[in-house]
Protein backbone atom coordinates (compact mmCIF):
# COMPACT_ATOMS: atom_id res chain seq x y z
CA UNK A 1 0.00 0.00 0.00
CA UNK A 2 1.05 3.58 -1.24
CA UNK A 3 1.93 6.21 1.71
CA UNK A 4 -0.79 8.94 2.18
CA UNK A 5 0.02 12.20 1.50
CA UNK A 6 -1.21 14.94 3.52
CA UNK A 7 -4.46 16.82 3.69
CA UNK A 8 -4.09 20.42 2.68
CA UNK A 9 -6.62 22.29 5.10
CA UNK A 10 -9.00 25.01 3.72
CA UNK A 11 -11.72 26.57 5.50
CA UNK A 12 -14.78 27.20 4.12
CA UNK A 13 -17.37 30.05 5.62
CA UNK A 14 -20.66 29.38 5.14
CA UNK A 15 -23.36 31.31 5.24
CA UNK A 16 -27.35 32.04 5.57
CA UNK A 17 -29.05 31.86 2.34
CA UNK A 18 -32.65 31.86 0.95
CA UNK A 19 -36.22 31.54 2.14
CA UNK A 20 -36.44 28.73 4.14
CA UNK A 21 -33.09 27.25 4.90
CA UNK A 22 -31.11 27.86 8.03
CA UNK A 23 -27.46 28.54 7.82
CA UNK A 24 -24.94 25.93 9.41
CA UNK A 25 -23.99 27.11 12.61
CA UNK A 26 -20.12 26.04 12.24
CA UNK A 27 -17.34 27.12 10.10
CA UNK A 28 -16.64 23.76 8.07
CA UNK A 29 -13.14 22.28 7.04
CA UNK A 30 -12.53 21.44 3.78
CA UNK A 31 -10.52 18.49 3.63
CA UNK A 32 -8.58 19.00 0.06
CA UNK A 33 -7.66 16.75 -2.13
CA UNK A 34 -6.91 13.87 -0.50
CA UNK A 35 -4.07 11.93 -2.03
CA UNK A 36 -5.52 8.13 -2.46
CA UNK A 37 -3.64 5.14 -2.01
CA UNK A 38 -4.26 2.16 -4.62
CA UNK A 39 -5.84 -1.26 -3.19
CA UNK A 40 -8.19 -4.32 -4.31
CA UNK A 41 -11.01 -3.90 -2.32
CA UNK A 42 -13.79 -5.91 -4.99
CA UNK A 43 -14.11 -9.39 -6.13
CA UNK A 44 -16.71 -12.12 -8.03
CA UNK A 45 -16.90 -9.18 -10.69
CA UNK A 46 -19.53 -10.77 -12.83
CA UNK A 47 -22.05 -9.67 -15.98
CA UNK A 48 -25.55 -10.34 -14.34
CA UNK A 49 -27.35 -9.68 -17.24
CA UNK A 50 -26.61 -11.12 -20.98
CA UNK A 51 -29.99 -10.27 -23.40
CA UNK A 52 -30.49 -7.86 -26.43
CA UNK A 53 -32.52 -5.45 -24.14
CA UNK A 54 -31.19 -2.21 -22.13
CA UNK A 55 -30.45 -3.05 -18.69
CA UNK A 56 -29.54 -0.09 -16.44
CA UNK A 57 -29.72 2.45 -14.02
CA UNK A 58 -29.01 -0.11 -10.49
CA UNK A 59 -30.25 0.63 -7.22
CA UNK A 60 -29.09 -1.78 -4.38
CA UNK A 61 -30.41 -2.41 -0.71
CA UNK A 62 -29.61 -5.42 1.27
CA UNK A 63 -28.61 -8.04 -1.72
CA UNK A 64 -31.72 -6.97 -3.99
CA UNK A 65 -31.18 -5.06 -7.16
CA UNK A 66 -33.65 -3.26 -9.33
CA UNK A 67 -33.17 -1.76 -12.38
CA UNK A 68 -34.38 -0.69 -15.72
CA UNK A 69 -35.21 -3.06 -19.07
CA UNK A 70 -36.41 -1.49 -22.23
CA UNK A 71 -38.71 -4.87 -23.25
CA UNK A 72 -39.75 -4.10 -26.96
CA UNK A 73 -39.46 -0.41 -26.92
CA UNK A 74 -40.96 0.23 -23.33
CA UNK A 75 -38.90 0.26 -20.03
CA UNK A 76 -40.16 -1.72 -17.54
CA UNK A 77 -38.67 -2.44 -13.55
CA UNK A 78 -36.28 -5.69 -13.30
CA UNK A 79 -35.72 -6.91 -9.37
CA UNK A 80 -32.79 -9.39 -9.05
CA UNK A 81 -32.22 -11.35 -5.50
CA UNK A 82 -28.86 -12.33 -5.14
CA UNK A 83 -29.93 -14.87 -2.17
CA UNK A 84 -31.74 -16.75 -4.12
CA UNK A 85 -30.31 -15.83 -7.61
CA UNK A 86 -33.89 -14.53 -9.43
CA UNK A 87 -34.52 -12.11 -11.54
CA UNK A 88 -38.44 -11.04 -11.57
CA UNK A 89 -39.62 -8.32 -14.19
CA UNK A 90 -42.01 -6.63 -11.66
CA UNK A 91 -43.87 -4.54 -14.52
CA UNK A 92 -45.11 -5.65 -18.10
CA UNK A 93 -47.97 -3.08 -18.75
CA UNK A 94 -47.27 -0.91 -22.12
CA UNK A 95 -49.37 1.70 -20.71
CA UNK A 96 -45.76 3.33 -18.39
CA UNK A 97 -41.95 3.37 -19.32
CA UNK A 98 -41.04 2.58 -15.69
CA UNK A 99 -37.91 4.18 -15.08
CA UNK A 100 -35.50 4.66 -11.99
CA UNK A 101 -36.01 1.72 -9.70
CA UNK A 102 -35.90 1.84 -5.94
CA UNK A 103 -36.57 -0.63 -3.35
CA UNK A 104 -36.01 -1.76 0.32
CA UNK A 105 -37.28 -4.78 1.43
CA UNK A 106 -40.67 -6.07 -0.43
CA UNK A 107 -41.62 -2.23 -1.13
CA UNK A 108 -40.76 -0.93 -4.61
CA UNK A 109 -41.19 2.24 -6.41
CA UNK A 110 -40.39 4.03 -9.49
CA UNK A 111 -41.76 6.86 -11.82
CA UNK A 112 -43.85 5.90 -14.98
CA UNK A 113 -43.93 8.46 -17.86
CA UNK A 114 -46.91 7.74 -20.21
CA UNK A 115 -46.06 5.71 -23.32
CA UNK A 116 -49.27 7.60 -25.07
CA UNK A 117 -48.45 10.98 -23.51
CA UNK A 118 -44.94 11.23 -22.81
CA UNK A 119 -45.14 14.65 -21.25
CA UNK A 120 -46.89 12.87 -17.66
CA UNK A 121 -44.63 11.69 -14.93
CA UNK A 122 -46.19 9.60 -12.15
CA UNK A 123 -44.58 7.55 -9.16
CA UNK A 124 -45.85 4.48 -8.58
CA UNK A 125 -45.02 2.05 -5.22
CA UNK A 126 -45.63 -1.27 -5.07
CA UNK A 127 -45.97 -3.36 -1.44
CA UNK A 128 -47.40 -6.68 -0.20
CA UNK A 129 -49.68 -4.97 1.71
CA UNK A 130 -51.67 -3.28 -1.22
CA UNK A 131 -49.88 -4.30 -3.88
CA UNK A 132 -49.03 -1.78 -6.75
CA UNK A 133 -50.29 1.93 -6.19
CA UNK A 134 -50.02 5.39 -8.31
CA UNK A 135 -49.30 7.50 -5.60
CA UNK A 136 -49.42 10.82 -7.84
CA UNK A 137 -51.53 12.22 -10.00
CA UNK A 138 -50.02 15.00 -12.34
CA UNK A 139 -52.24 13.91 -15.31
CA UNK A 140 -55.58 14.54 -13.82
CA UNK A 141 -54.92 17.91 -12.81
CA UNK A 142 -54.23 21.32 -14.60
CA UNK A 143 -50.95 23.01 -15.13
CA UNK A 144 -49.10 20.61 -13.38
CA UNK A 145 -46.19 20.82 -15.30
CA UNK A 146 -44.37 17.29 -16.06
CA UNK A 147 -44.99 15.26 -12.92
CA UNK A 148 -43.05 13.52 -10.84
CA UNK A 149 -39.53 11.86 -11.05
CA UNK A 150 -36.98 9.78 -9.08
CA UNK A 151 -38.52 8.07 -6.37
CA UNK A 152 -36.10 6.64 -3.42
CA UNK A 153 -37.20 4.18 -0.63
CA UNK A 154 -36.00 3.88 2.50
CA UNK A 155 -38.14 1.84 5.40
CA UNK A 156 -41.58 2.89 5.06
CA UNK A 157 -40.74 6.57 3.47
CA UNK A 158 -40.57 7.48 -0.12
CA UNK A 159 -38.76 10.41 -1.21
CA UNK A 160 -39.49 11.96 -5.12
CA UNK A 161 -39.49 15.19 -6.50
CA UNK A 162 -41.51 17.00 -8.99
CA UNK A 163 -43.68 20.18 -9.81
CA UNK A 164 -46.20 21.48 -7.22
CA UNK A 165 -47.81 23.12 -10.49
CA UNK A 166 -47.65 26.76 -9.46
CA UNK A 167 -43.61 26.88 -9.24
CA UNK A 168 -40.20 25.24 -9.93
CA UNK A 169 -40.01 21.36 -8.88
CA UNK A 170 -39.71 20.75 -5.19
CA UNK A 171 -39.36 17.63 -2.66
CA UNK A 172 -42.48 15.49 -1.58
CA UNK A 173 -41.97 12.64 0.97
CA UNK A 174 -44.79 9.96 1.46
CA UNK A 175 -45.15 7.65 4.51
CA UNK A 176 -46.17 4.44 3.56
CA UNK A 177 -47.26 3.49 7.10
CA UNK A 178 -49.45 5.81 7.79
CA UNK A 179 -50.53 7.14 4.28
CA UNK A 180 -48.86 10.68 5.39
CA UNK A 181 -47.42 13.04 2.06
CA UNK A 182 -45.57 15.90 3.36
CA UNK A 183 -43.78 18.52 1.24
CA UNK A 184 -39.76 19.05 1.97
CA UNK A 185 -39.93 22.42 -0.14
CA UNK A 186 -41.85 25.53 -1.11
CA UNK A 187 -39.83 28.02 -2.50
CA UNK A 188 -39.51 29.89 -6.11
CA UNK A 189 -36.42 27.72 -7.36
CA UNK A 190 -36.08 23.86 -8.46
CA UNK A 191 -35.36 21.57 -6.11
CA UNK A 192 -34.40 17.83 -7.43
CA UNK A 193 -33.39 14.28 -6.95
CA UNK A 194 -33.82 13.59 -3.07
CA UNK A 195 -32.01 10.88 -1.17
CA UNK A 196 -33.30 9.27 2.06
CA UNK A 197 -31.72 7.43 5.14
CA UNK A 198 -33.87 7.23 7.83
CA UNK A 199 -35.17 10.62 9.10
CA UNK A 200 -32.82 12.60 7.15
CA UNK A 201 -33.81 13.94 3.44
CA UNK A 202 -30.90 15.21 1.49
CA UNK A 203 -31.42 17.53 -1.64
CA UNK A 204 -30.24 19.31 -4.78
CA UNK A 205 -31.61 23.12 -4.72
CA UNK A 206 -31.16 26.44 -6.53
CA UNK A 207 -29.57 29.18 -5.00
CA UNK A 208 -30.31 32.12 -7.18
CA UNK A 209 -27.20 31.24 -8.74
CA UNK A 210 -26.36 27.56 -9.26
CA UNK A 211 -27.36 24.35 -7.70
CA UNK A 212 -26.71 23.70 -3.93
CA UNK A 213 -26.75 20.31 -1.72
CA UNK A 214 -29.64 21.10 1.03
CA UNK A 215 -30.73 18.68 3.96
CA UNK A 216 -33.16 18.32 6.62
CA UNK A 217 -33.00 15.91 9.43
CA UNK A 218 -35.89 14.83 11.86
CA UNK A 219 -38.22 17.13 10.47
CA UNK A 220 -36.47 19.97 11.71
CA UNK A 221 -34.80 23.11 9.88
CA UNK A 222 -33.44 22.76 6.40
CA UNK A 223 -29.94 23.11 6.72
CA UNK A 224 -27.47 24.48 3.27
CA UNK A 225 -24.40 21.72 2.69
CA UNK A 226 -22.73 23.97 0.15
CA UNK A 227 -22.53 27.45 -0.62
CA UNK A 228 -20.62 28.33 -3.57
CA UNK A 229 -21.01 30.06 -7.03
CA UNK A 230 -20.57 25.96 -9.31
CA UNK A 231 -23.20 23.16 -9.34
CA UNK A 232 -23.50 20.62 -6.50
CA UNK A 233 -25.62 18.03 -7.62
CA UNK A 234 -26.75 14.30 -7.50
CA UNK A 235 -26.51 13.51 -3.99
CA UNK A 236 -26.24 10.61 -1.97
CA UNK A 237 -26.76 9.36 2.03
CA UNK A 238 -26.14 6.44 4.11
CA UNK A 239 -25.32 7.16 7.86
CA UNK A 240 -24.15 10.54 8.90
CA UNK A 241 -22.57 10.46 5.62
CA UNK A 242 -23.73 12.71 2.53
CA UNK A 243 -21.59 12.72 -1.00
CA UNK A 244 -21.86 14.55 -4.46
CA UNK A 245 -20.82 15.72 -7.50
CA UNK A 246 -19.36 19.45 -7.48
CA UNK A 247 -17.81 21.39 -10.05
CA UNK A 248 -13.73 21.23 -9.32
CA UNK A 249 -13.42 25.60 -9.01
CA UNK A 250 -10.41 25.55 -11.07
CA UNK A 251 -10.40 23.20 -13.75
CA UNK A 252 -14.16 23.01 -14.14
CA UNK A 253 -14.48 19.04 -14.19
CA UNK A 254 -16.73 17.16 -11.70
CA UNK A 255 -15.29 15.97 -8.19
CA UNK A 256 -16.81 14.16 -5.55
CA UNK A 257 -17.61 15.57 -2.30
CA UNK A 258 -18.24 13.97 1.27
CA UNK A 259 -19.91 15.92 4.17
CA UNK A 260 -20.08 14.82 7.77
CA UNK A 261 -23.28 15.07 9.17
CA UNK A 262 -21.99 15.13 12.73
CA UNK A 263 -18.85 16.86 12.27
CA UNK A 264 -19.80 19.42 9.86
CA UNK A 265 -16.88 18.36 7.62
CA UNK A 266 -16.30 18.50 4.14
CA UNK A 267 -14.07 16.39 2.26
CA UNK A 268 -12.73 16.20 -1.25
CA UNK A 269 -12.38 12.70 -2.04
CA UNK A 270 -11.62 13.50 -6.10
CA UNK A 271 -8.95 15.90 -7.63
CA UNK A 272 -8.56 15.05 -11.22
CA UNK A 273 -9.50 17.17 -14.56
CA UNK A 274 -11.75 14.81 -15.40
CA UNK A 275 -15.35 14.38 -14.75
CA UNK A 276 -16.74 12.00 -11.53
CA UNK A 277 -20.05 12.10 -11.49
CA UNK A 278 -23.23 9.90 -9.58
CA UNK A 279 -21.85 8.61 -6.26
CA UNK A 280 -23.08 6.10 -4.10
CA UNK A 281 -22.38 5.51 -0.75
CA UNK A 282 -22.79 2.66 2.24
CA UNK A 283 -20.99 2.49 5.09
CA UNK A 284 -17.32 3.61 4.42
CA UNK A 285 -17.33 3.14 1.05
CA UNK A 286 -18.10 5.48 -2.04
CA UNK A 287 -18.77 4.69 -5.39
CA UNK A 288 -18.70 7.07 -8.66
CA UNK A 289 -18.25 7.15 -12.26
CA UNK A 290 -15.33 9.08 -13.20
CA UNK A 291 -13.63 9.62 -16.59
CA UNK A 292 -10.47 7.98 -17.22
CA UNK A 293 -8.71 7.30 -20.53
CA UNK A 294 -11.61 8.48 -22.93
CA UNK A 295 -14.34 6.16 -21.41
CA UNK A 296 -15.92 5.86 -17.78
CA UNK A 297 -14.80 3.88 -14.93
CA UNK A 298 -16.25 2.53 -11.79
CA UNK A 299 -14.11 3.60 -8.61
CA UNK A 300 -14.18 2.85 -5.25
CA UNK A 301 -13.24 4.32 -2.53
CA UNK A 302 -13.08 3.25 1.35
CA UNK A 303 -12.84 6.10 3.71
CA UNK A 304 -11.68 3.61 6.61
CA UNK A 305 -8.24 3.18 4.91
CA UNK A 306 -8.22 5.92 2.62
CA UNK A 307 -8.24 3.82 -0.28
CA UNK A 308 -9.05 3.48 -4.10
CA UNK A 309 -9.85 1.27 -6.50
CA UNK A 310 -10.81 1.57 -10.06
CA UNK A 311 -12.69 -1.20 -10.73
CA UNK A 312 -13.47 -1.40 -14.11
CA UNK A 313 -10.68 -1.02 -16.74
CA UNK A 314 -12.16 -1.32 -20.48
CA UNK A 315 -13.35 0.88 -23.59
CA UNK A 316 -16.91 1.56 -22.81
CA UNK A 317 -18.29 3.55 -20.58
CA UNK A 318 -19.39 2.21 -17.08
CA UNK A 319 -22.23 4.15 -15.20
CA UNK A 320 -24.41 4.32 -12.33
CA UNK A 321 -22.64 2.74 -9.72
CA UNK A 322 -24.51 1.73 -6.83
CA UNK A 323 -23.76 0.28 -3.63
CA UNK A 324 -25.40 -1.29 -0.26
CA UNK A 325 -23.32 -3.18 2.06
CA UNK A 326 -20.54 -5.61 0.28
CA UNK A 327 -22.43 -5.30 -2.80
CA UNK A 328 -21.57 -3.17 -6.00
CA UNK A 329 -23.18 -2.81 -9.16
CA UNK A 330 -23.12 -0.56 -12.50
CA UNK A 331 -24.15 -0.71 -16.09
CA UNK A 332 -21.74 -1.29 -18.90
CA UNK A 333 -22.82 -1.68 -22.73
CA UNK A 334 -19.85 -4.35 -23.07
CA UNK A 335 -20.55 -5.17 -26.74
CA UNK A 336 -20.67 -1.74 -28.07
CA UNK A 337 -24.88 -3.09 -27.90
CA UNK A 338 -26.76 -3.07 -24.91
CA UNK A 339 -26.14 -2.40 -21.87
CA UNK A 340 -25.79 -5.12 -18.74
CA UNK A 341 -26.10 -4.88 -15.09
CA UNK A 342 -22.30 -5.67 -13.62
CA UNK A 343 -21.45 -6.69 -9.81
CA UNK A 344 -18.75 -7.15 -7.92
CA UNK A 345 -18.55 -7.97 -4.26
CA UNK A 346 -16.02 -6.17 -1.82
CA UNK A 347 -14.08 -8.62 0.20
CA UNK A 348 -13.67 -8.83 4.04
CA UNK A 349 -11.16 -6.78 5.56
CA1 LIG B 1 -28.93 -6.10 -21.84
CA1 LIG C 1 -23.14 25.33 -5.69
CA1 LIG D 1 -12.63 15.28 -11.45
CA1 LIG E 1 -14.93 2.00 -18.95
Amino acid sequence: MLKLGAFALVFQTITACGDNHSAPETQQELLSPAVLAKAQMTENHRRLTDNQSHDFYPFIKNGRIAWQRDIDGVHEVVVYDTATSTETVLTSDKAWHDWNATLDGEVVAWYGTGVQDGSINEIFVQTPQKGRVQVTHAGSAEGMGHGFFDPIVSGQKVVWYGSDGTKGAEIYQLDLADGKLTQITDNDSPDITPVIFGDTIVWCGFDGSDQEIYFQRGGGNVRQITDNDTMDLNPAIDGDYIVWQGRDRVDGDFEIFLYEIGTGRIMQLTANEELDMDPSISGTHVAWSGKQGGDYEIFLYDLATQTLEQVTTNDQDDFHAAIHGNLLAWDSSPDEADSEIFTATISAK
